[in-house]
């Protein structure tokens, strides 16, 4: 056993000691007892995860109190997560649940060192031939994120079938990234996990956890750095695009020392350089693409608000941000100061917003997470050209250069099986979709022609739905477990306007 291997076993006993003790008289030592008795040896003796993913407060925050009883009890089909109903009885579940919510007494550590000894590099640079395996056409393929059993789906999308599937890390977040020639796809799992992968040779080519939750990842487009956002710590690691090796860890402070969490961070290629958005100072980072070896130093942005949520113009010129309470702003990335409010209501989720060309002016419209309505706002004055009444809020809008129409789901609504399709023109609602009624349905990636568009179905039994663009028919359904997010290879890397990057 290695010192560094020691030092963890060492840690995780303290934790265990720690939180034994420091909950005595209550029924967290029964709890503490049981996660080691039973899921310790796949999730960490120190609950940061191993062959199951971390249990964490942070990683636990997306399920609801119902949903991980239920896992607790019953397990997860697909998964090697087994139930525990027979061994643990009712008082001993729902103590380990509150226990696996409450942070542990020694808060965890993931540093440079940790970063570097989770690194597996599984083909080097060059190593594998530069030729697709298969026939499809590698710039038109899609990547769908199946949430189910954590798979990713390649289709074809000329013929729109399914050429191969594969495990993933843990609940994949945020867009996975894709290098310039489409060869290489970058992703990023909630658990810190940054993995590479060959979609020409349909293998990974290296992994490294970059922190314990991580938000996103970036892929510079001179494709030789990739950035990670992390939530726990609140870190930025930069890679080499090559092999995914760490170059440096940010620690992620306001200019008081304050700590914060990272919300995203981006790819301002128009700039070259990253954007990171911060999640607990009113700060924005933008941070130059540096030549190899050179760490790159952030330039600092200090805005008035914390923003919590975020679009860019295509020139990446301007930041339209919107704070928790609901104000907007519009921040101008050379002048370093925000520029002007931004009329907004409800909860504008800019972080799904998209443009257009409207009567010679270009638009922006984003969903909106709180309220039924879309505001469209002209991108020179930034007035609100229109409002589109919604069937309620919903999550994701797209488009595509070649489709006169915006498409956008009710996801957070009781009408969350229904997306409405958008006349770009009139900005009036022109028809509707429902995929399979009572069912929830969203998320729309459009063919590199613009041709079909392609819908989520986001259940267990889900699919992707195919539907002809222009005349809203069904074309096609391929069966698909949860199905999240879908991504074009040629939408991406043309940085297309009707779809984020
Ligand atoms: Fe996301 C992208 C933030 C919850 C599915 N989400 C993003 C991005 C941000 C973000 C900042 C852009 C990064 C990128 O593309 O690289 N998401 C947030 C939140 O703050 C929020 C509300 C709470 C959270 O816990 O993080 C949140 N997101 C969700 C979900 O619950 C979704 C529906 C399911 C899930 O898997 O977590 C979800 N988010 C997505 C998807 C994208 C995304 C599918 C990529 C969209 C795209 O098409 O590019």
């Amino acid at each position: 056993m290695s010192v560094r291997t020691l030092m963890r076993v060492i840690t995780a006993l303290a934790a265990v000691h720690a939180s034994l003790a420091s909950s005595a008289g209550t029924t967290a030592p029964a709890a503490a007892v049981h996660y080691s008795q039973h899921c310790g040896a796949c999730h960490g003796t120190d609950r940061l995860g191993g062959m199951g993913p971390a249990l964490l407060p942070e990683s636990l925050e997306r399920l609801r109190p119902a949903e991980l009883a239920d896992v607790l009890r019953h397990g997860r089909t697909a998964t090697q997560m087994p139930g525990f109903a027979a061994q643990l009885d009712e008082a001993a579940l729902d103590g380990l649940a509150v226990w696996l919510r409450t942070a542990p007494a020694i808060a965890p550590h993931w540093d440079a060192a940790d970063i570097r000894a989770s690194h597996v590099v599984y083909h080097a640079p060059g190593a594998l031939p530069a030729k697709p395996v298969f026939t499809a056409d590698p710039t038109n393929l899609f990547l769908v994120v199946e949430a189910g059993s954590h798979h990713i789906s390649v289709l074809d999308g000329d013929r729109l079938e399914r050429i191969h599937r594969f495990r993933t890390r843990f609940a994949l977040h945020g867009g996975p990234k894709f290098s310039q020639d489409g060869r290489y796809v970058y992703m990023a799992s909630r658990d810190g996990w940054v993995s590479k992968y060959d979609l020409w040779n349909l293998t990974y080519a290296a992994e490294i956890r970059a922190a314990l939750n991580t938000r996103n990842v970036a892929v510079s487009d001179d494709g030789k750095w990739v950035l990670a956002g992390n939530t726990l710590p609140g870190t930025l690691a930069l890679l080499r695009a090559d092999d995914l090796s760490l170059v440096r860890v940010y620690d992620v402070r306001g200019r008081d020392g304050k700590p914060s969490r990272v919300s995203a961070v981006y790819d301002a290629a128009p700039r070259h350089s990253f954007i990171a958005a911060l999640k607990d100072v009113p700060e924005v980072w933008e941070l130059p693409y540096g030549d190899a070896g050179v760490p790159m130093q952030p330039r600092v942005i200090v805005l008035d608000d914390v923003l919590d949520d975020f679009y860019f113009d295509q020139g990446y010129r301007h930041i339209l941000g919107a704070s928790r309470d609901g104000r907007g702003q519009v921040i101008d990335m050379a002048r370093g100061r925000q520029v002007t409010e931004l009329e907004v209501s409800g909860m504008p989720h800019l972080g799904s917003g998209i443009t257009w060309v409207r009567d010679g002016r270009e638009v922006m419209a984003s969903p909106n997470l709180k309220q039924g309505r879309i505001s469209v706002i002209d991108m020179e004055d930034w007035h609100t050209v229109g409002t589109v009444q919604t069937n309620g809020p919903g999550f994701f809008l797209r488009s595509h250069e070649d489709t006169p129409y915006v498409w956008t789901d009710a996801m957070m609504s009781p009408r969350r099986d229904t997306l409405q399709v958008i006349d770009k023109q009139s900005l009036q609602v022109v028809g509707s979709v429902t995929p399979s009624p009572g069912r929830t349905a969203a998320h729309v990636e459009f063919t590199r022609d613009g041709r079909y568009a392609l819908v989520s179905l986001m259940e267990r039994d889900g699919a992707i739905v195919v539907y002809d663009a222009q005349t809203l028919r069904e074309v096609k359904r391929i069966p698909m477990d949860k199905p999240i997010g879908k991504y074009n290879v040629f939408n991406k890397t043309t940085r297309s306007s009707g779809t984020s990057h």
